[in-house]
């Protein structure tokens, strides 16, 4: 199995901003070349193995996503194909190949789209707290995990300091970014999560919410970022669903497990990961991709 890919090096190109797991640099004005390693994060500490594949993976769920939703918004990518990477780019595209894509430099919106369909996660935490997720009222006695009566927009600030972002209301969306465009970008989360959460359901896995991230080019609003991919999005298998307390990940269930079983008190540093939690991880991936784009190779 190929080595896991944890540190891009990119020579004399700009590093543009580096995620838990992607990796921007900047190309020109107008392009940045957009990298998933395959490092995994859990409990919001990046790991110390990474898993192979994993950038692979992701990136190509992104791509199989953006053309999934073509119809409904445009999105910020050029091309994902190595053979078009312009020649800077040329002597690194062992690196590149498959886990990159050039996109176009959009004005981001500094907003978490996230859309929710259950209670979990931070929504669980603040639903418990007061009633209602970013200010939204919430029916009474929902269990962690139960289903909403119907999907809700939660946006959240970016907090750059690499912990969780912080639920806000839809007002501050508008303070921060005027109606028009916190209305349209509500229409456009809610729209496109309900078009993923049928076609991920009709393929055994419950999309329990996602976060999008979007952007201006030339005027117009795009997606950009990841979309819909294991690491923007709870995907729980539907077999299995049962309200009532946290349900297992999809794709990081082996590795939290683990890091339970070794008592890590989550703080740094991250451990490391034994091989046969890293291939079953490597495994998971692969089935989400399988299952969600319905192809049988990367
Ligand atoms: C941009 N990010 C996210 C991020 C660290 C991703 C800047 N098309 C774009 C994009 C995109 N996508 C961005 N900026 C201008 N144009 C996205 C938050 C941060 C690693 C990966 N940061």
């Amino acid at each position: 199995m190929e080595k896991a890919l944890i540190q891009t090096e990119m020579g004399a190109l700009a590093l543009t901003a580096r995620g838990k797991v992607r990796d921007i640099y900047s190309l020109n004005d107008k392009e940045l070349l957009f990298v998933a390693t395959d490092r995994i994060s859990a409990f919001d500490h990046v790991l110390g193995t990474g898993v192979p594949d994993k950038g692979r993976i992701l990136t190509q769920l992104s791509l199989f996503w953006f053309d999934f939703l073509k119809g409904t918004v445009k999105n910020h990518v050029l091309t994902a194909e190595p053979s078009e990477f312009p020649a800077p780019l040329q002597p690194y595209i062992d690196q590149l190949a498959g886990r990159s894509m050039i996109v176009r430099r959009a004005e981001m919106f500094p907003v978490e789209c996230v859309a929710r369909a259950y209670v979990s996660g931070s929504g669980w935490k603040d639903y418990q707290a007061t009633g209602t997720i970013c200010g939204i009222k919430l029916p009474a006695d929902l269990r962690e995990s139960d289903r909403l009566p119907e999907p809700i927009f939660t946006p959240a600030a970016k907090i750059n300091t690499g912990g969780h972002d912080e639920n806000i209301s839809f007002d501050t969306v508008v303070k921060t970014i005027g109606a028009k465009y916190a209305n349209k970008l509500r229409d456009l989360t809610l729209e496109i999560f309900s078009k993923a959460s049928r076609h991920a359901e009709s393929r055994g896995l419950i999309l329990a919410d996602t976060k999008f991230e979007f952007g201006l080019i030339d005027g117009e609003i795009v997606l950009a970022d990841e979309v819909l991919t294991p690491d923007s999005s709870r995907y729980w298998p539907a077999e299995g669903y049962v309200p009532g307390g946290p349900q297992p990940s999809f794709d990081k269930q082996y590795v939290r497990d683990y890091l339970e079983s070794i008592r890590w008190n989550k703080q740094a540093p991250a451990p490391g990961l034994p091989d046969d939690v890293v291939d079953r991880t490597r495994e998971k991936y692969l089935e989400a991709y399988r299952l969600i784009t319905g192809r049988s190779t990367l």
